[in-house]
């Protein structure tokens, strides 16, 4: 079913919401990773505003569907839609990175209600994300699991290693969106370890899949969607973004992987992003 209009400016609206709220907190804490938290806004807030079955007044719900961010730095951005589904106060965000605190610089399970899976070390999403899809097939449970991954976490060994299993095991009820900003920590993926078609690649490990622009909500919904009527085979979406989206000097810039944000850049995204500071 395509996205109905009012859906889509809503969804549009939040992104635009969160993606200044998200440089108003990284300037305040002078910490924390711009970069890959903007390119994967529209990914994140169609999933929990669209799509997830999560309802933070029963967060344990054991039908609910599962989320796991393997790129664990994007933290700022989950811990902002986690804020506004009602999660934890949003007064709390501002406590992010800063030590004791439940938002940790990567997401912590154990401390912060909404968080499915400890993460940072890059590339073991998705394998604990199988392990969940393939809990929910022993248990009966029909809900879905996703992991999002950066697309140098591609890099990883495990990856690998788990998207065989995913396709082996039929993991039909398992979907991973890339967010295949083209760019990882010091450089671009070219540059670092380039991993040439990556569709290609995930086809060849048996996987269903689907490519997409990651910053049109409407695209993201249809192919979350179609991912679900495949049977037999778990589904990749690659959603083609761009690092730093939203705010020109840091788009496509390694530099901003994660760096802090200095009093002039901050006016300027600002303006950018339509807010007179
Ligand atoms: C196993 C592991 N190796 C290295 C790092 C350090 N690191 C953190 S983020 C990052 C780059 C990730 O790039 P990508 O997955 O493309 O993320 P995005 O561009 O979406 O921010 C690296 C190397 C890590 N967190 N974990
Ligand atoms: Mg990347």
């Amino acid at each position: 079913m395509s996205l109905k209009p009012k859906s889509k400016e809503n969804l549009e609206r939040l992104c635009m919401q969160f993606r200044q709220d998200l440089i108003k907190l990284l300037h305040g804490i002078q910490t924390g990773h711009p970069g890959g938290s903007l390119s994967s806004v529209e990914i994140m807030t169609t999933l929990y505003f669209e799509k997830l079955n999560v309802d933070p007044n029963n967060p344990k719900d054991e039908n609910r569907d599962r989320f796991v961010l393997g790129k664990g730095h994007a933290a700022p951005m989950l811990y902002m839609i986690l804020a506004e589904k009602g999660y934890f106060p949003q007064d709390e965000l501002t406590s992010l990175r800063q030590l004791d605190s439940r938002l940790q610089g990567h997401p912590c399970a154990l401390k912060t209600c909404g968080v499915e899976l400890s993460t940072g070390p890059l590339g073991l999403g998705l394998p604990a994300g199988l392990g969940m899809a393939l809990g929910a097939k022993l248990d009966g449970r029909d809900y879905r699991t996703y992991v999002l991954m950066g697309d140098g976490e591609l890099q990883e060994g495990i990856v690998w290693e788990a998207a065989m299993s995913a396709s082996k095991f039929k993991a039909d009820n398992l979907t991973v969106i890339v967010d295949n900003n083209g760019v990882q920590l010091d450089g671009t993926v070219d540059e670092i370890m380039p991993m040439g078609d990556i569709a290609a690649k995930w086809r060849a490990f048996g996987w269903n899949v689907i490519s997409i622009d990651g910053h049109l909500v409407e695209e993201i919904s249809a192919a979350i969607d179609l991912a679900k009527t495949v049977k037999g085979q778990p589904s990749v979406i690659i959603a083609k973004t761009v690092k730093g989206k939203g705010v020109s000097f840091m788009e496509g810039k390694s530099a901003w992987h994660g760096k802090p944000i200095s009093q002039n850049e901050y006016v300027s995204a600002m303006n950018e992003l339509g807010v007179n500071v």
